[in-house]
């Protein structure tokens, strides 16, 4: 069998149910309009390095949120939401229209998204194998928009050792993570630089953003 088949195959048996990809929903003006939101609301919410609980370790990867949560982390609190910016104290800014849309549209759950994690990936950033899992929320999928470089997203199963399956996620990419995908393991293992039909703004820098919505707590009865 040719390598390639044989990789599909290989991917389509790893790949759990739930994982839905959107290639290229957003056209590179639609991409453009949302990096320039994107601008204005790390001007106000500026990017933070998080670290890691316990060891403090940085990441290699800059956040920030909008909505009325944002997922942050560090040393002494560990992974959480919180309602206001770790470094200016601030509410985040707003969550812009075009990301509440897709959320309503794409996932079809009863209650709007609660908080967009912003991760910006220099080159040579990466996101190790992880599960999110700190949301109360646990029936809400996670909706994923990339933007700027092209990236190789990996995800595997709900236990570490499970077989993985890896998919390249380029600018205007949508990936939902619903069903039995939502609990899997997933990570980012490299960023394609120069990749990108529309690149990040100069302010941002270069490399890729990813943009997750999430529903936190749970919607009232
Ligand atoms: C990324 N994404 O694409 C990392 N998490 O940069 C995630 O960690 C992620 O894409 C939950 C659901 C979808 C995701
Ligand atoms: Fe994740």
């Amino acid at each position: 069998m040719p390598h390639q088949a044989m990789e599909r195959r290989k991917n389509a048996a790893a790949t759990p149910p739930g994982l839905r990809l959107y290639r290229g929903l957003l056209g590179v003006t639609e991409q453009a309009r949302l990096l320039e939101e994107i601008a204005a609301i790390v001007r106000a919410a500026p990017l933070f390095t998080p670290r890691m609980p316990n060891t403090g370790r940085p990441f290699s990867v800059r956040m920030s949120n909008c909505g009325a949560l944002g997922w942050v982390s560090d040393r002494e609190g560990g992974y959480r939401y919180q309602p206001r910016h770790p470094r200016t104290g601030r509410p985040w800014p707003p969550m812009p229209q075009m990301l509440r849309r897709l959320w309503g549209e794409l996932t079809g759950y009863p209650a709007p998204p609660e908080a967009a994690l912003i991760n910006h990936y220099p080159p040579g950033a990466r996101m190790g194998l992880h599960v999110d899992a700190d949301e109360q929320a646990r029936d809400a999928p996670v909706l994923s928009i990339s933007l700027g470089d092209a990236a190789t997203f990996r995800i595997g199963g709900p236990r570490r050792r499970d077989p993985t399956a890896s998919v390249r996620l380029h600018g205007g990419d949508v990936l939902l993570l619903g069903g039995a995908a939502r609990h899997c393991h997933h990570g980012i293992d490299r960023i394609h630089p120069g990749t990108a039909a529309v690149p990040l703004p100069e302010e941002i820098g270069p490399g890729r953003l990813n943009i997750t919505l999430r529903r936190v707590t749970p919607p009232a009865q």
